[in-house]
């Protein structure tokens, strides 16, 4: 059974509705992936706004909102915050073949998510995206390059995939699905 359906199956009776904040900087591929999940297709199609750049899908009762870094600084702050208050988890996407950014990802993961104490000590999920192209980072390169080692303070995982082949999407996603369940099972 796939992700999607077991967290309709398991979530049918209390309907409740799972919001997971999807993060990172323009460009990663959250949409991309987001889209693959709800659509079981690569569609290359996304578009990209300048500012900030929202996204929301429904699939039964999980609600996937996306939010692209790359508005205005200002912005960030106070919309990252009060859109991650009601999520339960987060998905950071990252863009593995563009080493460049991986330095600025590092900055705007901590800044935002594991040094801001107004977040909830919720599952981070880190998706080092874009694993097809040749010149993608291994997800040991992007988790050194992220800092993730030094994460104290939630639980992660990070798992390498690719939006357009599909590679590891669920797999990734099932692991969000345990540690989200995990915490309503103890609510
Ligand atoms: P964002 O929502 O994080 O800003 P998008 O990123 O989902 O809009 O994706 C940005 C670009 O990366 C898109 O290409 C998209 O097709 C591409 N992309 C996303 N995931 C993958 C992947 O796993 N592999 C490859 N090769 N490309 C991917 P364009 O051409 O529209 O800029
Ligand atoms: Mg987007």
């Amino acid at each position: 059974m796939s992700f999607l359906a077991r967290l309709r199956a398991k979530f049918a009776k209390e309907k409740l509705t799972v919001k997971i904040a999807w993060l990172g900087l323009d460009h990663a591929g959250k949409t991309t992936i987001v889209k693959r999940i709800t659509t079981g297709i690569f569609d290359s199609s996304t578009f990209r706004t300048l500012g900030m750049n929202v996204d929301e899908f429904s699939s039964g009762n999980v609600k996937f909102v996306s939010w692209d870094i790359g508005g205005q600084e200002a912005f960030r702050e106070s919309l990252w915050e009060s859109y991650m208050a009601g999520s339960m988890g987060i998905v950071y996407v990252v863009d593995s073949a563009d080493r460049d950014r991986i330095l600025e990802a590092k900055g705007e993961l901590w800044k935002y998510v594991l040094d801001n104490e107004k977040v909830d000590n919720i599952p981070i999920l880190v998706l080092a995206n874009k694993q097809d192209l040749e010149n993608a980072a291994s997800a040991g390169e992007v988790a050194r390059g992220l800092n993730l080692h030094k994460v104290t303070t939630h639980s992660y995982a990070i798992v390498p995939t690719s939006a357009k082949t599909g590679f590891n999407v669920e797999e990734g996603l099932e692991w969000l699905r345990q540690r989200v369940t995990e915490k309503l099972d103890l609510m």
